[in-house]
């Protein structure tokens, strides 16, 4: 038994630690990273959607700056307390370094000095995470993004460390290509300044033709391809959120001192290659949307 599994009353049951992908969905996956322009990615999910059952289409007056913007802040979203309680129970649970699994797990304040970033696996049983990803708000703006009732793919947490050597993976400009349309959604369970590792995204890049090759972008390409005052930097306190289309130009940087500790849930239309490797023994929530979980086992 794990430290974390030892709090009962603030974790679910898990019931299963390696769910995968079925074939079709893999299949899938690998079709559609190929499908680079932004229009055809719309109409194929467009296409989706219709076979899927569309949704009717409930007026919100967030969806403007989405579809615009690609993204949407959602600053508050949890006060300083509840972002305070939730960050004091993933501090006890153990990390692992994404890029470098032959580290194995290690707790926080043992992470080795060149790692950047320190996943927490049990994430997805914490209750008050299921409170967030199956919060009525959320699943309505993925509903309505995508036209469709929305998958919770996977719940996510982790801590970006100030370490040495150059930024890694995801800390540097990218497009996600995790499923044919699909959201993040990124809340701070710390306060995120200039230097805490302060996530960037390129406010449009989502429906832009640009820089679409899937591979890292240096910071001048992106500057030089879509202005530096398209660039928004997340700045916030603990508890400020927003929800993100990543298909746009983003990452996440390497902070140059302190900790920075984000919890993220991917909504998509179909279910990705990167879903919750953790399913809970626990009902589905019972929400108006009727979301799909893959953080639950059928
Ligand atoms: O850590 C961040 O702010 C960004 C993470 C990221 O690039 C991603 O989830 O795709």
């Amino acid at each position: 038994m794990t430290i974390a599994q030892s709090r009962t009353g603030e974790l679910f049951p898990l019931k299963q630690s390696i769910a995968r992908p079925s074939i079709p969905v893999y299949l899938f996956h690998r079709f559609q990273e190929r499908i680079r322009n932004p229009r055809t990615r719309k109409r194929l999910s467009g296409m989706i959607a219709l076979f899927r059952g569309r949704r009717t289409a409930t007026p919100m007056p967030d969806m403007t700056t989405l579809n615009r913007d690609g993204t949407l802040m959602l600053p508050g979203y949890l006060s300083p307390e509840r972002a305070a309680k939730l960050r004091a129970v993933l501090e006890t649970m153990p990390c692992r370094d994404p890029w470098k699994a032959d580290r194995g797990t290690f707790a926080l304040a043992d992470a080795p000095v060149d790692t950047h970033v320190a996943d927490i696996a049990e994430a997805p049983l914490l209750m008050a995470a299921h409170d967030i990803a199956f919060d009525e708000r959320l699943l309505a703006l993925a509903a309505e993004y995508f036209g469709s009732t929305p998958y919770v793919d996977s719940i996510q947490a982790w801590w970006s460390l100030a370490s040495s050597g150059q930024p890694e993976e995801a800390e540097n400009f990218h497009r996600d290509n995790d499923g044919i349309r699909f959201l993040k959604f990124f809340l701070y369970l710390t306060d995120v300044d200039g230097t805490q590792g302060p996530h960037k995204f390129v406010l449009g890049s989502h429906v832009e033709p640009r820089l679409l090759d899937r591979r890292r972008l240096t910071d001048t390409e992106v500057e030089e391809a879509f202005g530096t005052e398209r660039i928004r930097t997340v700045m916030g306190r603990a508890g400020d959120a927003f929800i993100e289309d990543t298909f746009g130009v983003h990452k996440g940087q390497q902070p140059a001192s302190g900790t920075r500790l984000l919890l993220q849930v991917r909504y998509s239309i179909t279910p990705t290659i990167f879903r919750s490797r953790m399913t809970v023994d626990a009902p589905v929530p019972d929400r108006a949307s009727r979301p799909i979980s893959l953080i639950h086992d059928a």
